[in-house]
């Protein structure tokens, strides 16, 4: 198991609806190493970006406006098999079909208002952190957080 960095996002209706303690809390409390957070509004460009696997989809105009909304909180979390365990705590894209215990299985009930971003994969996780240079992003913060 490696060693890995994520970029988690609260979305705009995440931010809206004050959840952005319950959100971090989550993550906090699993064990995993926050290093780096900002409030911020996304411009549609890097919107476009992150999410350029989508383009074709209908729904991609509505996704971007929706991400453009409001401020997001962009983070870094770092940890052993962060990626797939924080899609986990995440839940499913629905968040009709998410289990309870998730963040959407519990917060949410619309695809297209579903709270929460989180790396697909370990390759993403790099590229969007890269991404969200637009954050300070603290990889050499200091080692008394709790690893698992
Ligand atoms: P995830 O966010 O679970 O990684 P994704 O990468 O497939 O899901 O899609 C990114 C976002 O796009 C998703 O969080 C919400 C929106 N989306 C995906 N499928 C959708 C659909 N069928 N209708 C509306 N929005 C959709
Ligand atoms: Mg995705």
């Amino acid at each position: 198991e490696e060693v890995e960095q994520t970029y988690i996002m609260i979305k705009p209706d995440g931010v809206q609806r004050g959840l952005v303690g319950e959100i971090i809390s989550r993550f906090e409390r699993k064990g995993f190493k926050l290093t780096g957070l900002k409030l911020f509004q996304c411009p549609k460009e890097l919107a476009e970006e992150h999410y350029k696997d989508l383009q074709s989809k209908t729904f991609f105009p509505k996704l971007i406006d929706y991400i453009t909304s409001g401020p997001v909180v962009c983070m870094g979390w770092e940890g052993v098999g962060v990626v797939a365990s924080a899609r986990k705590l995440i839940g499913a894209t629905n968040p009709l079909n998410a289990e309870p215990g998730t963040i959407r299985g519990d917060l949410a009930v619309q695809t297209g208002r579903n709270v929460v971003h989180g790396s697909d994969s370990p390759d993403n996780g790099k590229r969007e952190i890269v991404w969200s240079s637009a954050f300070e992003l603290l990889l050499d913060m200091n080692e008394t957080y709790i690893r698992i």
